[in-house]
């Protein structure tokens, strides 16, 4: 997977990605990373990239042609056109099937807006998706396509050690993460549940599975509704409420 960036900020994409993880994979060679500066785009004397907006308003815009430009650079030395992904609170919420989709390709060009955003000309031309993080405004689409990154990496074969974490977490089959312990038994008198100490498999996966259930019921009832549960799990779902009840 071939990330890359067009940022007026590089040095943000850089230093966050380049830490954990996914630093880890862009030094294993796993994953690659360049952030590209819309600003070395600028050619005019103050290498400026905004300017106001047509029919009054407040605030900036980036201009057309030094997003362009550095998108072109990016798409000319691949030799092909990328999808490339405009940050936006306008787009679509990011989720993580959307993750799954884009883990696919062989190289994402993520596109970072500041200021008010970006003449909407070059947006037709050059963005494929438009995505946000949520319904809450940032100051620039940095973090919202480190956020992306993070996600999608972790769906990249060979980023994390341990290859089957990606399938027992949190929103695999719509359901939430069961609770996890390790050691001291007994913590400020609170005891690990003693299932989990039996050393029974088959009893732990039941327990698990049962708590993912539960903790999706009580915290997320939204995904509950999504979540692949079996008619046994539904009516044991629907006795343990009425037992909550009493
Ligand atoms: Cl993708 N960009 C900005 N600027 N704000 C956001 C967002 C994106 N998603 C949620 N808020």
């Amino acid at each position: 997977m071939n990330f890359h960036v067009l940022t007026l900020f590089p040095e943000m994409i850089l230093n966050g990605m380049n830490t954990s993880i996914t630093g880890r994979a862009i030094a294993a060679g796993r994953l690659s990373l360049e952030a590209v500066n819309i600003r070395d785009f600028a050619f005019n004397k103050h290498q400026k990239v905004d300017d106001y907006p047509y029919g009054g308003g407040a605030g900036m815009l980036m201009q057309a042609e030094p997003v362009y430009l550095a998108w072109q650079s990016v798409a000319e030395k691949l030799e092909r056109k990328p999808r490339v992904v405009y940050l936006t609170p306008q787009g679509q919420v990011f989720r993580q099937s959307m993750a799954a989709e884009l883990a696919g390709e062989e190289d994402l060009i993520f596109l970072c807006g500041h200021y008010e955003g970006i003449d909407e000309r070059v947006l037709e031309e050059i963005v494929t998706d438009y995505v946000s993080i949520g319904d809450y405004v940032l100051t620039g689409g940095e973090l919202p396509a480190m956020v992306l990154m993070d996600c999608i990496s972790r769906m990249v074969p060979g980023v994390l050690s341990n290859q089957e974490s990606g399938e027992t977490e949190s929103f695999a089959g719509n359901l939430l993460e069961y609770p996890q312990y390790s050691r001291p038994e007994e913590w400020h008198g609170r005891r690990v549940p003693d299932i989990l100490l039996s050393g029974h498999h088959a009893n732990i996966d039941k327990w698990r599975r049962e708590q993912s259930i539960l903790r999706t019921a009580q915290r997320r009832p939204d995904l509950l509704k999504k979540a692949d549960l079996t008619n046994k799990e539904w009516a044991w779902l629907k006795a343990e409420r009425k037992q909550e009840e009493l």
